[in-house]
C-alpha cells in the first residue's frame, strides 16, 4: 500500500503514443522496426494494435497512404531516423500530392547534437526536411504534449483536402515517464476531425445554371469523388440529368464502366467537344491537359466541385466554382436540380454513341488477337475474363505500356477498386498499395505489374507471404522499361538502360517464401493460373511472358519526352 501512495503509477512515451493511436480509433500501423522505435512497434501490438512490419519503408508508407483513402482515417507508417525517415517520405510526398490522408510517425536521435550537427547516430532534422514535402510537419518535444501533437497530425491528415502529415518523435520523448494519470489526461479524442464544409447556396445555384445552358455537357469524376463516399448521390445525380461522364483512373467503378453514360471510350472527343464541364474531385492538371486546347474547346465553360478553394482558376477560369466537401455539394445540388431545365441535347449523346461504337469495336479486335507471344491487350483480355464476374476485386496497377493498356481494358464496377499510380505516375507503389488494401477489406487483390514497376517493391512479397494476404501479383514482363529490345547504342556489352531479363523467373522468388509461383505463355494459360489463383485464395505471383517489342516509349505519354537526337546519332 505504502509503494502505491509513495510512487504513483507510471507511463512513457511509448505508451502514451500506443495508447492516443488506440483512442482514436487508429488500429493498424505499417512499418518497418528499428531505433528507436522497436519497442514502439512491440508495444503497439501487444496492446491489440495491427502491426505490419516491411522490408521498406516506402512499401510500409504506401500501404498506409492507400489505407487512408479507403477508410477516410490517416493510415499510420512507422519508421527509425534519418534513412528510415527517408526512404518513407517517398511515400507521404506521393499521399501528399494524391491528396491521402497519412501519418508518419518517425522516431528521430537528440535534438541537442542534430542542432548542433555534432554527429549523432542517424542524424537529421527529420522535421525540417520533412516540410516541404507534407502538408503539415510537427515535433513532439514533451512527453506530456504526445496527445496533441497526435490531435494535430490527424486534423491535418484528414480535414480539407487530406495529406500527409510528418510526426516526429524524439527518443528521449519516447522514453521518458509521467505520471499515468497525466498521462491519461494529455490524451486528446479528436471529434469531427473532416467537418463538414457546406458549399455556399448561390455556388450550388450558378453551378446548375451553367449545367442548364449547356448543350454538350460532360462530368468528370476524379479520385477526390471516390474518396468523399457519396457515391449513391453522385450516381443519382449523374443519373437524373443524363450527363455523359467520364471517371479518372482511381474514379473508375464510381458508376460502373459499362454504365450507357460512360464516355470513357470516347475521350478525346468528349474532351474536346464538351461547352460545358463539371470536374467532380477533379484536378485540372497534366492528366487533364490543364483544361487547355488542343484537348478541350478554348470556349467551354467549366464547373468545378472541390473542398480546396484555391484549387479554382488553377488552370483556366472556373465559370462556377462550387467549394465544399463533395458529399455535401452533391447534396446541395441534387436537393435543387431540376430535371426539366438541365438535358443533354440528343445530338451529343447521339455523336457520342457513335464515337464509342467505333472505339468499342477497335477495342474488341485487339483483344480478339492471339499474337505469340501475347502483347499487353491479349494478356489484359484473358484477365478481363477471369475478373469480369469479381467485381468485389481490388485492381492494383503500375508500369507504362502494363498501367495504359490495363487502364482501358480492365473494366470496374465497384467505387475505389481501383488503385494506381495516381498524380505523379510513380513506380514502387505495387505491393504497398495492394498489401494496404488486403490489410483494410480482407478482400483479394489483383496487382498488374510491369516487369520494371514490380522490381522498385519486390521484396514484399516476403511480406505478402508472411502475413498470408490473398494477393495475386500478375507480372507483364516484356524485358523492360516500356520495351524489351532496345540496344546499348555505343556497341558495347553492357544491356541498353531501358533493358531488363526477359528470362527471368519472377515466380520463383515467390516459391522462395512459400507462395505460389505460375509462369503463363499464352491467354488461356495466363486465365487458368489467375483462376486458381484466386480460387485458393493464396499469395500468387503470376510470370507472363509478353513480346518484348509490343511495348511503345512511355507508354501513352511519349509526348511527355524530351526531343532527342541519340536515335539519328548512334
Ligand atoms: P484525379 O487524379 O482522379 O483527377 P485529383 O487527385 O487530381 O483527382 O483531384 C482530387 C481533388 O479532389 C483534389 O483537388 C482534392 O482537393 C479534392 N477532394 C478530395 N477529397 C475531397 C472531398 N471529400 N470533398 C471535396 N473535394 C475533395
Ligand atoms: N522512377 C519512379 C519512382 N517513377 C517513375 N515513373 C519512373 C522512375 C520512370 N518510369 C515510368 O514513368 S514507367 C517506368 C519507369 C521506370 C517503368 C515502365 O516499365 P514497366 O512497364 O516494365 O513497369 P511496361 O509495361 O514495360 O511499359
Ligand atoms: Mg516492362
Amino acid at each position: 500500500m505504502a509503494n502505491e501512495t509513495n510512487f504513483p503509477a507510471i507511463t512513457n512515451g511509448f505508451h502514451l503514443m500506443v495508447d492516443a493511436l488506440k483512442l482514436n480509433g487508429l488500429d493498424t500501423m505499417y512499418g518497418v522496426a528499428g531505433i528507436p522505435v522497436t519497442d514502439l512497434a512491440r508495444l503497439a501490438q501487444a496492446k491489440g494494435i495491427r502491426y505490419i512490419g516491411f522490408h521498406h519503408e516506402q512499401s510500409a508508407g504506401n500501404a498506409a497512404a492507400i489505407a487512408g483513402y479507403l477508410t477516410q482515417k490517416p493510415g499510420i507508417c512507422l519508421t527509425v531516423s534519418a534513412p528510415g525517415f527517408l526512404n518513407g517520405m517517398v511515400a507521404l510526398a506521393n499521399a501528399t500530392t494524391n491528396g491521402f490522408p497519412m501519418i508518419q510517425i518517425s522516431g528521430s536521435s537528440e535534438r541537442e547534437i542534430i542542432d548542433l550537427q555534432q554527429g549523432d547516430y542517424e542524424e537529421l532534422d527529420q522535421m525540417n526536411a520533412a516540410k516541404p514535402y507534407t502538408k503539415a510537419a510537427y515535433r513532439v518535444d514533451r512527453t506530456e504534449d504526445i496527445g496533441i501533437g497526435l490531435a494535430r497530425a490527424i486534423r491535418a491528415a484528414v480535414s480539407g483536402r487530406p495529406g500527409g502529415v510528418y510526426l516526429d518523435l524524439p527518443a528521449k520523448v519516447l522514453a521518458a515517464t509521467l505520471d499515468n494519470n497525466t498521462g491519461a489526461r494529455s490524451l486528446v479524442r479528436v471529434v469531427d476531425a473532416a467537418p463538414r464544409q457546406l458549399p455556399a447556396p448561390e455556388s450550388v445555384q450558378r453551378a446548375l445554371e451553367v449545367l442548364a445552358a449547356a448543350e454538350r455537357p460532360l462530368i468528370i469524376l476524379g479520385k477526390g469523388a471516390a474518396y468523399a463516399q457519396a457515391d449513391a448521390d453522385i450516381r443519382a445525380f449523374i443519373e437524373k440529368t443524363g450527363i455523359p461522364f467520364l471517371p479518372m483512373s482511381m474514379a473508375k467503378g464510381l458508376l460502373p464502366d459499362d454504365h450507357p453514360q460512360s464516355a470513357a471510350a470516347a475521350r478525346s472527343f468528349v474532351l474536346a467537344q464538351a461547352d460545358a464541364v463539371m470536374l467532380i474531385g477533379a484536378r485540372l492538371n497534366w492528366l487533364l491537359g490543364h483544361g487547355k486546347s488542343p484537348q478541350w474547346s478554348p470556349a467551354a465553360q467549366f464547373i468545378q466541385l472541390d473542398i480546396a478553394p484555391t484549387e479554382m482558376d488553377s488552370n483556366r477560369a472556373i465559370t462556377a466554382p462550387v467549394v465544399g466537401d463533395i458529399a455535401s455539394s452533391i447534396s446541395a445540388l441534387l436537393a435543387i436540380l431540376d430535371t426539366k431545365q438541365i438535358r443533354p441535347r440528343s445530338a451529343w449523346l447521339n455523336e457520342l454513341a457513335q464515337h464509342k461504337q467505333h472505339n468499342i469495336k477497335g477495342m474488341a479486335a485487339h483483344l480478339a488477337a492471339k499474337p505469340d507471344p501475347m502483347d499487353f491487350y491479349s494478356a489484359l483480355g484473358a484477365i478481363k475474363g477471369v475478373l469480369s464476374d469479381k467485381p468485389e476485386l481490388f485492381v492494383v496497377n503500375e508500369g507504362a505500356n502494363t498501367l495504359d493498356t490495363a487502364r482501358n481494358v480492365i473494366d470496374m464496377r465497384l467505387p475505389r477498386k481501383r488503385l494506381d499510380t495516381g498524380t505523379w505516375g510513380v513506380m514502387g507503389v505495387g505491393m504497398g498499395y495492394a498489401i494496404g488494401a488486403a490489410v483494410v477489406s480482407g478482400k483479394p487483390v489483383v496487382a498488374i505489374e510491369g516487369d520494371s514497376a514490380f522490381g522498385f517493391s519486390g521484396m514484399e512479397i516476403e511480406t505478402i507471404c508472411r502475413y498470408h494476404l490473398p494477393i495475386v501479383t500478375v507480372i507483364f514482363n516484356n524485358g523492360g522499361i516500356y520495351r524489351g529490345d532496345d540496344i546499348n547504342h555505343s556497341g558495347g556489352a553492357d544491356p541498353s538502360p531501358t533493358v531488363l531479363m526477359k528470362e527471368a523467373r519472377y515466380e520463383k522468388l515467390i516459391e522462395a517464401f512459400g507462395g505460389v509461383g505460375y509462369y503463363a505463355a499464352d491467354p488461356p494459360g495466363l486465365a487458368k493460373a489467375l483462376t486458381d489463383a484466386l480460387g485458393s485464395g493464396q499469395p500468387t505471383l503470376i510470370n507472363c511472358a509478353i513480346d518484348p517489342t509490343a511495348g511503345t516509349e512511355s507508354g501513352h505519354i511519349g509526348n511527355l519526352n524530351p526531343q532527342s537526337s541519340i536515335a539519328q546519332n548512334k
